[in-house]
């Protein structure tokens, strides 16, 4: 009988070559990892989401950008970060939409020096446990995007017409500004700190979905490495969308701003060189 082996590590544990106990390589091999969580109203999920986040990269920490929530969201994050130092709050006035909850997010960040910043919604539509997977990715890579389209539809219950409009919506931006890639209006992405430096936060007006297609494509325009990487997408279980159709009426007339914006250009005309191996 051979003996047992050793428990190999999985993925891109292995990949990397680190330890697979508790995923602490990726920080010591790679930077300081802070995921960005936008809330309004999330009360149900704020607790589970943190403890997910943290089963899947212990050393993660998370910043929740709270719109003064109705619900009381912001009241139980002050409680859930008083107990745990992994855990920070930032409180808006109100709600004044997703883009300037994640500039917001992103200038903290930049303050206090995290090297990997993760764009990700409270409602576990994103999986936390994909966490991992976009570390590996941004390993050769500036920006790292989970698409829900990349070799084949992974989103679950999903009404088609939310289906449908999203689809349409990735032809669209693709068709007008030349960007390659599958899902330009997800929102669980990974920035390398370099990108959120020169993507000039201030200059950054649009809000919904167009607030994901504008930074990915002035961080393409910039010549920055970006790979997407499959993720499955699940509707959320608890709470309500805040997605509206002004929302979606944004983001039509912003993709034709952002190609008149860089001179009619449909590809980048530099490549910034390679990030360094961390
Ligand atoms: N701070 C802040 N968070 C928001 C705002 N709008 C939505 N969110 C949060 O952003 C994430 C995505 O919103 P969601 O309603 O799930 O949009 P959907 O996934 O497109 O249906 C969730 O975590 C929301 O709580 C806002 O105006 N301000
Ligand atoms: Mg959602």
């Amino acid at each position: 009988m051979t003996p047992p082996q050793a428990a190999q590590p999985r993925g891109p544990s292995r990949a990397l070559g680190l330890s697979a106990e508790d995923g602490r390589g990726y920080i010591f091999g790679m930077g300081r990892v802070l995921v960005v969580i936008p809330t309004y109203d999330e009360r149900e999920n704020v607790r589970p989401i943190s403890a997910a986040v943290l089963a899947a990269q212990p050393d993660a920490e998370l910043l929740f950008v709270d719109a003064n929530s109705p619900d009381g969201t912001g009241r139980l994050l002050d409680d859930m970060a008083a107990a745990q130092p992994h855990i920070h709050v930032l409180h808006q006035a109100g709600k004044e939409g997703l883009g300037r909850a994640y500039v917001a997010g992103f200038k903290w960040a930049l303050k206090r020096g995290y090297d990997f910043i993760f764009e990700m919604d409270a409602d576990f539509s994103h999986d936390p446990a994909e966490i991992p997977h976009f570390l590996a990715a941004a390993e050769n890579a500036d920006l790292v995007l989970g698409s829900r389209y990349l070799g084949g539809i992974r989103i679950t219950n999903w009404p088609l017409r939310r289906l449908l409009l999203s689809m349409g919506g990735a032809l669209y931006v693709r068709l007008i500004t030349g960007m390659p890639f599958t899902d330009p209006t997800g929102g669980f992405k990974c920035y390398r700190r370099r990108v959120l430096e020169a993507l000039e936060l201030d200059r950054i007006r649009s809000n919904g979905y167009s607030f994901q297609i504008e930074t990915t494509h002035t961080a393409w325009m910039k010549g920055f490495r970006i790979v997407e990487i499959p993720i499955t997408f699940e509707d959320r279980r608890a709470g309500y969308s805040k997605m509206n159709v002004s929302i979606f009426r944004e983001a039509l007339w912003e993709v034709w701003k952002l190609y008149f914006k860089c001179g009619l250009r449909r590809s980048p005309r530099r490549t910034v060189p390679k990030p360094t191996p961390s």
